[in-house]
């Protein structure tokens, strides 16, 4: 195995519980200014899901769940409503509604100090992106991150590795040098279609998904008062991750 040389992180989910109380809450606020009477509660949520990307899980809805919705054209129409969305999913970050997951901070400030790299690879749109990184560590947070690879920047969202073999070549390292930090299974099968060691931290929405191929599975990554615990994998030292045990994991993919 190379030398580790980036870290690589998933954002919804992983960074922030974003799914929940961000993008689903920005999605009904979308369709209630639409005067579409669709309500994506938790449960629905959860199984739409399944498919990554705002316009492709609009799209997966009206194809299995709504299938009496019609409309000439469709297509402008899922675009229209889904920049909806994203002005609402960034009014709600705005307002400081959603924080980082806990030891997010910390880990972020230790792989900085290692002298690593860091970079971004995500289904969603660069600007909500942008606007969570802004709104959680401040504007110039972004520059943390050598390559933020995110949304339509390629043809197929994960779990295609597309995404992630994007952001290698950004950063210009081989697979091997890389690890990557992911809290789903579409997440994982993209990484691990991109040949990347990945580290799970699970979510109550991914609790059940199927982390075959991960190299470690953990409940958080952890912090002095919140301890991560590992359910399936590697192990790590002590109560939280390091980036000692970053190493140590990344050497055994
Ligand atoms: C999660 C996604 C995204 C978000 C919604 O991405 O699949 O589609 O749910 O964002 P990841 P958009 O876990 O890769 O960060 O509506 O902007 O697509
Ligand atoms: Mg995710």
């Amino acid at each position: 195995m190379a030398q580790l040389k980036a870290v690589i992180f998933d954002v919804d989910g992983t960074l922030a519980e974003t799914e929940r109380d961000g993008h689903r809450v920005a999605f009904n606020l979308a369709f209630a200014d639409a005067g579409l009477d669709w309500n994506w509660d938790e449960a629905l949520y959860g199984q739409l899901l399944a498919v990554t990307g705002g316009k492709e899980r609009i799209k997966y809805f009206l194809a299995d769940f709504n299938t009496a919705f019609k409309h000439d054209d469709i297509d402008s129409f899922i675009v229209q409503l889904h920049a909806s969305k994203t002005s609402h999913y960034i009014s709600l970050l705005a307002d400081k509604s959603i924080c980082l997951r806990p030891g997010v901070v910390r880990l972020l400030d230790a792989i900085r100090q290692s002298g690593l790299r860091l970079a971004i690879a995500t289904t969603t749109t660069p600007a909500n992106v942008t606007a969570l990184i802004s709104s959680t560590l401040g504007a110039d947070a972004l520059d943390w991150f050598e390559c933020i690879a995110a949304g339509d920047i390629v043809p197929a969202k994960k779990p295609a590795p597309d995404i992630f073999n994007y952001c290698l070549n950004q950063l210009n390292l081989s697979a091997d040098e890389c690890l990557v930090f992911e809290d789903s299974e579409n997440g994982l099968i993209s990484s691990c279609k991109a040949s990347i060691a990945t580290i799970v931290t699970l979510n109550d929405y991914t609790k059940d998904d199927d982390f075959t191929g991960a190299l470690s599975v953990l409940t958080q990554l952890g912090d002095e008062d919140s301890v991560a615990t590992v359910v399936a994998g590697e192990k790590i030292t002590g109560d939280y991750v390091t980036v000692d045990d970053l190493i140590r994991i990344h050497a055994r993919g």
